[in-house]
């Protein structure tokens, strides 16, 4: 095979995003080596260097604005191991995960006499610690967090990033109250974090107090954050933050002292996000080209391509040089100086989402500028070279607009995708043809819910809206907490499809992965 044939070969195309969106998926992490799912065992996957660094990139705006709140949280890390009779303790939430947990039943070749559970999810391996560590009302806030792996024995398919049977990215908080309205104004906090936390990966989502039977196991309630993906337009569940009450203190004598000097149980909360996180922004930003990623997270932010002609070689290294070093002060740079095709090297670093390609020719080079080519838009137009201050604030500045940009066309998508109708004919249309989602009136009722879950396959009620956010309106016009919850309806009387019943809200259905 000759180089142009390897060349051709690698710039095969991606399947369609918007026509099989997990074929897509799988094709895009494997060939830009974000992750490979190869790994002999159903569930797990490798990430690899590129993959490793856009990890890292979204785990520390995280961290930031985790470590960062007025109390701030403070990280932790408990062990991976739960001891059955630990883990069995809290009723409801066993019955919760029963069905997905892995078992350690032997140390050697010896039968354990305490089976060990992989932690699902480390309620049970935190909360005895925490009965331990807090005495009185002086302890109170705690707020910790630990970024982990955990373990699902998940049953339905799974999916690279977005059903995997080893979360490697499992961020969880967990938080400690001295009272009810306490834990409330946590909640709106880790509402308000994630919110952040998801804007800042430009993407955009709907939030919803999910119904009492798709509550957290050993939750008083729970509000997620869905996202709309490609394709057939399902929902994916990206974040979760749960009110837990006294339920975890009750099982696990988590208790202090207040100032009248009783005992009394702890109120608590706990919010997680998964690789799904990461998996979002590369399914809402990416095309049909490959990645797509926002500058501010992007491994790699910037990557030069010199034009060379004969006999001015020299003249354009030299630019390049001159460049190079002015831009990795303040940027993430590759310079592409292969012995290849210019459009093998444009294809290989649009495919892997480099937010822009800078392009250094003799033309540029005499003209005193740069030429630009946007990842996203694929626009391609010149940038004054004449001075440092001048170059690195263009790039800043057009960053900003990359940004804005990307971020405002998955908010109009996605408020593209969401139908508000009484018309609960139109709403199954609607789900049934994958348009989107639906806000319908509804009175709440499980069993009504079970009437309208049959008719769409895989239509679940996702819950009341809490709240729509940010680039859904232009992101200067962005809503600020406490401004939240639902568009301004028509006040008009509304009524339960199913029992026809009078009813003052609207609820969320949807199809989800
Ligand atoms: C909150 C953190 C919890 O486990 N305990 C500590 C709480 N909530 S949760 O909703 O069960 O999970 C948090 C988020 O993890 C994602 N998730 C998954 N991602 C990939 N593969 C899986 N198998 C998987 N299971 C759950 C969801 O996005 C969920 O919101």
């Amino acid at each position: 095979m000759g180089k142009q044939d390897i060349e051709q070969d690698e710039m095969k195309k991606l399947p369609n995003k918007e026509e099989n969106f997990i074929d897509w998926l799988n094709e895009v992490l494997l060939r830009t080596d974000v992750l490979d799912y190869r790994y002999n065992l159903k569930g797990c996957g490798v990430w690899k260097g590129y993959g490793f660094k856009l990890r890292k990139n979204i785990l520390s705006i995280l961290r930031n604005l985790l470590n960062n709140t007025p109390v701030p949280h403070e990280e932790y890390m408990f062990p991976l191991l739960v001891p059955e009779p630990q883990f069995m303790k809290e009723a409801e939430h066993v019955k919760g995960f029963e069905n997905e947990v892995y078992w350690v039943t032997h140390g050697g070749l010896t039968e354990l006499d305490i089976k060990l559970a992989l932690r699902p999810t480390s309620e049970t391996a935190i909360y005895p610690m925490f009965a331990l560590w807090i005495r009185s009302h002086t302890d109170l806030p705690l707020k910790t967090y630990q970024i982990v792996n955990t373990f699902r024995w998940e049953g339905k398919n799974t999916r690279p990033m977005l059903r995997v049977r080893e979360i490697t990215t499992f961020k969880e908080a967990h938080t400690v109250h001295a009272t009810a309205e306490d834990t409330e104004q946590q909640i709106a906090e880790a509402v308000k974090l994630y919110s952040n936390h998801f804007n800042t990966l430009g993407i955009s989502y709907v939030v919803n107090k999910r119904p009492k039977w798709d509550t957290f196991p050993g939750a008083d309630y729970s509000i997620a954050f869905d996202a709309i993906m490609p394709a057939n337009h399902k929902t994916l569940q990206i974040g979760t933050v749960h009110n837990l009450g006294q339920n975890f203190a009750k099982t696990f004598d988590i208790t202090f002292e207040n100032l009248e000097k009783e005992r009394q149980y702890v109120y608590q909360t706990c919010y997680g996000i998964s690789e799904r996180g990461i998996a979002a922004p590369i399914a809402l930003h990416g095309d049909d080209r490959g990645l797509v990623l926002p500058p501010n997270i992007a491994p790699i932010q910037i990557v030069i391509v010199p034009i060379i002609f004969k006999n001015k070689e020299e003249l354009v290294q030299e630019e390049v040089k001159k460049i190079v070093k002015i831009l990795r002060r303040h940027f993430t740079v590759v310079v592409d100086d292969r012995g290849i095709k210019p459009g093998s090297k444009f294809f290989h670093w649009e495919e892997k989402g480099v937010p822009i390609r800078i392009e250094i020719g003799p033309q540029d080079v005499e003209k005193r500028q740069i030429t630009i080519v946007r990842r996203d838009t694929g626009e391609k137009f010149t940038r004054s070279s004449a001075t440092t201050k001048e170059i690195v604030q263009q790039i800043k500045s057009l960053f900003k607009q990359i940004f804005e940009e990307m971020a405002l066309k998955v908010a109009e998508d996605t408020k593209s995708r969401i139908l508000v109708t009484e018309d609960i004919n139109e709403a199954y249309q609607w789900l049934e043809d994958g348009k989107g989602i639906a806000e319908i009136p509804f009175c709440g009722s499980q069993e009504c819910a079970s009437d309208i879950e049959k008719r769409v396959d895989g239509l679940r009620f996702l819950g009341t809206p809490v709240r729509y956010l940010n680039y859904i309106e232009k992101p200067s016009k962005r809503m600020k907490y406490g401004e939240m919850n639902q568009f301004t309806r028509e006040k008009k009387e509304i009524f339960c499809p199913v029992c026809s019943k009078k009813v003052n809200q609207y609820w969320t259905i949807a199809r989800s992965w």
